[in-house]
């Protein structure tokens, strides 16, 4: 591999899928336009695949799987390759950077954030290949019983758009690691820095075949790979109705699969927490990425004595924020595309026919393109627990608030959506740290702090609607993998 790993973006550039270890088109030549979200203007192209091109993919890394050497290699060597992937990300951060920010729109310090967890992401898995085992069991006498971990084959990965760099690492850092081989397919909005890492990955030393990535739409590519009868295993990160879809593909096999499908997060204020060390972090957790987060805090439970003083002060900070060009870095990005912002400002529209009262709005920054996709942050108060926007996922830079009374309630409100991704609890009193973290239905719980700094060593996934399975830490190389028993007979 020379020197073309280290090329930007040439405008118009038709970028190409990698199977197999080479960059290819799709087989019947059509291509999909990538637009710029900041303007909306066509700046690239990838191939649409199709069901013969994921065929390809997907025969490519059944026969990296079953001939080897990647899922017999002594598992310290894998871990080197995955060490030395995470290296390179590392070397081209710059470029990957910018090929996100451009991609999705997001700024592009978040695309700098995004490549730091993407090269922490292989770096963890890369140490951890060789610290996954199984156990001994007592069992009969004569007999000696054991648990081997074995990877289930070939991975299918669909992601979405929102952190396509940040979720490709997670699941192909656990994937990898456990010996699967992987066709990933992006989402059309945003394949770009998939296709790099791909690359990279070969670069790396990881066998042509191990890390395949098709691009294409989700009723074509993605349905194609969700059935296809070679693939063992699938993970998918985004929508719940996308994610039945999946599953009842996958059941077409009796597959496995892994779904994070998304959340309504709760962050509970409680009167005694520190508001200070608070605030910064319920702004942060919502305007992030323009709130196209799947672990966004979007609903801020406050204890009735402090609401009118946290409520002033969100709406202080919210009226202050500003929208603009990924390039300009501002508090936040466009949104990805046309028909999240009518999804996105259609509920903002609606919510505030419905008599919702809007605190606070941010703005709009006179640079940005007329073409783009901006929304501006807005803030809702007092917001009826049963309403839509308290409800449904807005996937946008919305806050919506709500007053509670005592811990039951605050319990009762955090759960009462069909999600149960993350949620955050604010207060000094440790006791109730434990049994709000203990009650509240997520899948992870921040107490004092949301987030934890992408956390990659964190088990993440979700209860309820939000999916099941685990992502990050060391649960999901358990999820990319199934135990094998194995008895010897002594005689
Ligand atoms: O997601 P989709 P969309 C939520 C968020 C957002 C909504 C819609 O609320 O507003 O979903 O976004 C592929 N078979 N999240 O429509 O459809 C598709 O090509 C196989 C939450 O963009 O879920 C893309 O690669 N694959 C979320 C991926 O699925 C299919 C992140 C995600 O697209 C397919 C994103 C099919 N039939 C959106 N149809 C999170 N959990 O973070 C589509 N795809």
């Amino acid at each position: 591999m020379g020197t073309h790993l280290s090329r930007t973006v040439a405008e118009g550039q038709a970028f190409m899928q990698f199977i197999d270890g080479k960059l290819v088109d799709a087989l019947s030549g059509e291509r999909i336009d990538v637009l710029c979200p900041s303007d909306g203007k066509v700046f690239a192209s990838i191939p649409a695949a199709g069901k013969t091109d994921v065929d390809r993919a997907v025969k490519s890394a059944r026969q990296a799987f079953d001939d080897g050497p990647w899922s017999r290699m002594p598992a310290v060597e894998r871990g080197r390759c995955l060490t030395r992937l995470s290296l390179l990300i590392e070397k081209h951060g710059e470029e990957l950077a910018a090929l996100e920010s451009r991609d999705t729109g997001k700024p592009i310090r978040q695309g700098k954030a995004d490549v730091a967890g993407t090269v922490r992401y292989f770096e963890f898995y890369g140490g951890a290949c060789d610290k996954v085992h199984g156990d001994t069991i007592p069992f009969l006498e004569g007999y000696t019983a054991l648990t081997l971990r074995e990877p289930h084959g070939v991975v299918a990965g669909i992601i979405p758009w929102n952190y396509p760099m940040q979720i490709l690492g997670r699941l192909a850092g656990a994937a990898l690691a456990m010996g699967n081989t992987l066709v990933v397919k992006p989402a059309e909005d945003a394949s770009l820095t998939s296709i790099r890492i791909a690359e990279l990955a070969r670069a790396a030393g990881i066998p042509a075949g191990v890390f395949n990535v098709v691009t294409g739409y989700g009723r074509d590519a993605g349905a194609a790979l969700s059935s296809h009868p070679l693939v063992d295993y699938v993970t998918f990160t985004g929508s719940p109705l996308t994610g039945t879809a999946i599953q009842q593909a996958a059941a077409i096999n009796n597959r496995g699969v892994t779904m994070e499908l998304g959340g309504k997060s709760p962050q509970i204020v409680f009167a005694d927490a520190d508001l200070d060390a608070a605030l910064p972090v319920l702004v942060n957790a919502i305007i992030q990425n323009g709130g196209q987060t799947c672990s966004a805090g979007s609903r801020v439970l406050i204890e009735k004595p402090i609401y009118e003083q946290l409520a002033a002060a969100l709406a202080e900070r919210f009226s202050k924020l500003v929208a603009g060009p990924h390039d300009a870095d501002l508090d936040l990005g466009p949104l990805i595309n046309q028909k999240q912002k009518n999804q996105v400002a259609g509920m903002v529209v609606a919510a505030k026919e419905a008599g919702i009262p809007v605190l606070a709005e941010g703005s709009i920054h006179a640079s940005a393109p007329a073409g783009g996709y901006y929304q501006v942050p807005v803030l809702f108060g007092s917001v009826d627990p049963q309403a839509v926007i308290a409800r449904d996922e807005i996937f946008g830079p919305v806050l919506t608030l709500f007053a509670f009374e005592g811990e039951e309630e605050a319990i009762r409100l955090a759960n009462g959506t069909d999600f149960g991704l993350v949620a955050g609890v604010w207060t000094s009193d440790g006791g109730r740290q434990h049994r709000v973290a203990k009650r509240v239905r997520a899948g992870q719980v921040f107490v004092n702090g949301y987030g934890a700094g992408g956390g990659v060593e964190l088990p993440f996934g979700g209860f309820k609607k939000s999916g099941h399975g685990r992502e990050k830490g060391f649960e999901a190389l358990y999820d990319m993998s199934a135990t094998k028993t194995v008895v010897f007979n002594h005689g």
